[in-house]
């Protein structure tokens, strides 16, 4: 499978894709909000969204089952599995906020090898296919240099459901604010991921996140150089419900503040 191919198809997509979220929320007003309700309306993008992309992902790879969010197409592949999250950042996109993604993996037997994330806002699209690195928009990208917390931008997203880790994630908090250069709270974990990738985070944790989620952008920050994990620093960070991500300098002090809080 010619990954690289694969992964130039997914990126014009998502960027195709990307026109109708961005016709969406241009055209997004309060009474549109009251005839559908807020949810119904954020659904209705979502999932027309998602329509769209599981038709022309089942063309590239015929083959492949699906994890999709609105779960428009849920059958699992042997092989070959697409993780779709048609639109990452829902709370930022009702708000007529940006970061807003479409988020897409491709996994043969469990493991990453094509990652692409569009981040509609400021058209970049972030792609990356197993061992040829990432790109944004087709340019080479890297993980920071920054070598110590101390000199960190940290990405976060505060609980939106789960909130059984609360106060230990409070803490962890109180400590990154007054042990490193600040934190961001973006609303979008696949952009969390891509700006670690791309080197405008150094560091990125969050817990309650799902598989679309995260799968591209793991994949993406590992491509470009970093490296991603659950809390204890393990493999379980695609379906463990909780990550993080950093530069390679920056990621065991990062692991180890982490984990003394939310472990
Ligand atoms: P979503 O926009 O696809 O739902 C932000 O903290 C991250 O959590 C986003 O990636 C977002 O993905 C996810 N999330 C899921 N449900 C959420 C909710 N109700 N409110 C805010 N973020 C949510
Ligand atoms: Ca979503």
């Amino acid at each position: 499978m010619d990954y690289k191919d694969i992964c130039k198809q997914v990126a014009d997509l998502a960027i195709e894709t990307g026109k109708y979220i961005r016709s969406e929320i241009a055209g997004f007003d309060s009474s549109k909000i009251e005839t559908k309700g807020k949810n119904d309306f954020v659904s209705y993008v979502d999932k027309t969204t998602e329509k769209k992309l599981v038709e022309k992902l089942s063309q590239i790879v015929p083959e492949a089952g699906f994890i999709a969010e609105e779960g428009t197409r849920s059958d699992r592949g042997e092989v070959y599995n697409w993780i779709v999250d048609p639109l990452d950042g829902t709370t930022n996109f009702i708000h007529g906020l940006y970061p807003v993604c479409i988020s897409i993996a491709l996994q043969e037997n469990g493991k990453t090898v094509v990652g692409v994330v569009y981040e509609i806002g400021l058209g970049e699209c972030y792609t990356a296919s197993l061992g040829d690195g990432a790109c944004m928009n087709g340019k080479p990208i890297h993980v920071s240099e920054r070598k110590t917390l101390k000199e960190s931008l940290v990405g976060t997203g505060f609980p939106y459901s789960d909130y059984s880790k609360l106060d230990s994630f409070m803490k962890s908090m109180a400590d990154l604010m007054q042990n490193t250069h600040g934190m961001r709270r973006i609303g979008s974990a696949a952009t969390d991921l891509i700006y670690v990738a791309c080197g405008r985070f150094d560091c990125f944790y969050e817990y309650g996140l799902s598989p679309w989620d995260v799968a591209a952008g793991a994949f993406i920050v590992e491509e470009a150089g970093g490296k991603v994990s659950d809390f204890s620093g393990g493999d379980n960070y695609i379906f463990g419900r909780e990550m993080l991500a950093a530069n390679a300098h920056v990621f065991s002090e990062f692991v180890n503040k982490v984990k003394s809080y939310m472990e």
